[in-house]
């Protein structure tokens, strides 16, 4: 990539421990295969296992954060009732399923006892595609699809990549797919959000 704007050189980061999901809206679907496939393409450079990157889709992006939430607290509980079948029946439940350990520390709810590398995934990224038509509807889609996915990551403490891109035309949303005709090719933003999941997982394995 050349010029001013854009990702510096990216991070070299060994993905081979981390598990990954990716949450992808079908609406807008050849624009929304190439990102996943851009994505994927920078997960396994990284060194992703193909066994440890679980893809699911949904209707569409207003859509994407309940996904997330859900995979993210329902990875918690998978490995929490694993536990818990091995140790005897113990249950961590949803609410507390849904914070890593320390974050749930932190905010005073019990913390599960499954250490955080446990975690079915280490990262999500929501892919979606939203073009701008003739009602309000992009707005609202836009805004509270960009405002719940910060929540979840922050409130969860798991990386959510804004995998969402927000265009006013068509060609904006092909060009960032690297869809775009002749010189408007452009760049395919999959392959950044990839990279971002990576680097996002392996610094909260570190911090955490
Ligand atoms: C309804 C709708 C519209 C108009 N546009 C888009 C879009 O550009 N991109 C997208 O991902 N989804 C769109 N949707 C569907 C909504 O996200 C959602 O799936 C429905 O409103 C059902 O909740």
């Amino acid at each position: 990539m050349s010029g001013i704007k854009g990702p510096s050189p990216d991070a070299q980061v060994d993905g081979s421990s981390l598990r990954i999901a990716i949450v992808h809206a079908r609406w807008n679907k050849v624009i929304i295969d190439a990102l996943v496939s851009g994505a994927l393409k920078k997960l396994k450079e990284a060194g992703v296992k193909e066994s440890n990157i679980v893809v699911e889709s949904v209707p569409g992006s207003f859509e994407l954060p309940l996904a997330c939430s859900r995979m993210i607290a329902g990875s918690h509980i998978q490995v929490a009732s694993n536990e818990a079948d091995l140790l005897g029946g113990l249950n961590f439940g949803p609410a507390s399923s849904i914070l890593s350990p320390k974050v749930a520390s932190r905010s005073g709810t019990p913390a599960p006892t499954v250490p955080a590398a446990n975690q079915a995934f280490d990262a999500v990224i929501a892919i979606g595609v939203l073009i701008k038509g003739a009602t309000m509807h992009f707005e609202y889609i836009c805004d509270s699809v960009s405002h719940s996915l910060m929540r979840i990551q922050v409130d969860t403490g798991v990386p959510v990549i804004f995998g969402v891109l927000t265009a006013l035309n068509d060609d904006q949303a092909l060009e960032r797919a690297g869809l775009g005709e002749g010189d408007k090719k452009g760049h395919n933003h999959g392959e950044e959000w990839g990279l971002a999941a990576v680097e996002m997982g392996s610094h909260v394995r570190r911090w955490n």
